[in-house]
């Protein structure tokens, strides 16, 4: 009976968080923005992931991050300084950003700013395999990084990470040659899980990889904001 009543509450949890990721990105469509949420353990390189693509692409796109974490601002701090609006939410004692916290972020940045001028939301989750998978927060796209570090097995150990992934990111790839790990084994148990995804191997040190992340990010933007295609095709 307890048990009944645990799984209704979690399933009207979910329902309502997708509700409210429904109508966050029907938001970023009236803007004309494309939203990734970007999810991994903790430590598997999400902001430094975040600070390369900042750099790169910020004068060619219009960018805006909303930054997750438990506590304290340090991750939005190092974004900041890249001259982007940096929306930083402290989730508590919760393990994930869900779509009622990502909207109160988006109501700041209304606030602050006019979204129109904006093409590009990019959210660093709260570090953690599994609970950001089952809350949307009102995405287009889903990317999940795995470190070289963390061993060929977690894909088969956190299955809807990386079944619900749209581009997965193995990082940290300068560190292989000093472990003993498979990067094939790797790449075949995602594909196991995902047979669809982009798989991108990638090092924010040597910068390996980092043209394709950052080709991949330019062209779901421009696939999904009309007034991008209406530029490229000019
Ligand atoms: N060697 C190496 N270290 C990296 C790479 N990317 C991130 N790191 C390091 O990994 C640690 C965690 O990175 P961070 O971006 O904060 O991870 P996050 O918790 O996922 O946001 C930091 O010490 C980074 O310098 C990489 O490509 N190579
Ligand atoms: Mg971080």
């Amino acid at each position: 009976m307890h048990q009944t009543f645990d799984a209704a509450l979690g399933i009207n949890l979910l329902h309502a968080n997708q509700q409210g990721a429904e109508h966050n990105r029907a938001h970023f469509d009236r803007w004309g923005i494309i939203c990734l949420n970007i999810m991994s353990s903790p430590g598997a390189g999400k902001t430094v992931l975040l600070e390369r693509t900042l750099a790169a692409l910020s004068e060619e796109l219009k960018i805006v991050v909303i930054e997750g974490d438990m506590t304290t601002e340090l991750d939005a701090d190092r974004l900041r300084q890249y001259g982007v609006p940096v929306i930083a939410i402290n989730t508590g004692r919760s393990c994930h950003l869900d779509s009622k916290m990502v909207a109160g972020g988006i109501h700041q940045f209304e606030h602050l700013h006019n979204p129109s001028d904006f093409n590009l939301v990019l959210v660093e989750n709260v570090g953690n395999l599994v609970c950001p998978a089952e809350f949307e927060v009102g995405e287009h796209y889903k990317v999940a990084l795995l470190s070289v570090t963390e061993g060929e097995d977690k894909p088969l150990k956190y299955p809807l990470m990386f079944q619900e992934a749209d581009c997965l990111l193995i990082t940290k790839m300068d560190l292989a040659p000093y472990l003993e790990i498979d990067i094939s084994r790797i790449e075949a148990n995602i594909r196991q899980m995902n047979p669809h995804a982009t798989i991108i191997s990638v090092s924010a040190k040597t910068g390996e990889g980092l043209e394709i992340w950052l080709n991949w990010v330019r062209s779901v933007t421009r696939e999904h904001v009309p007034e991008l295609q209406a530029a490229t095709s000019d």
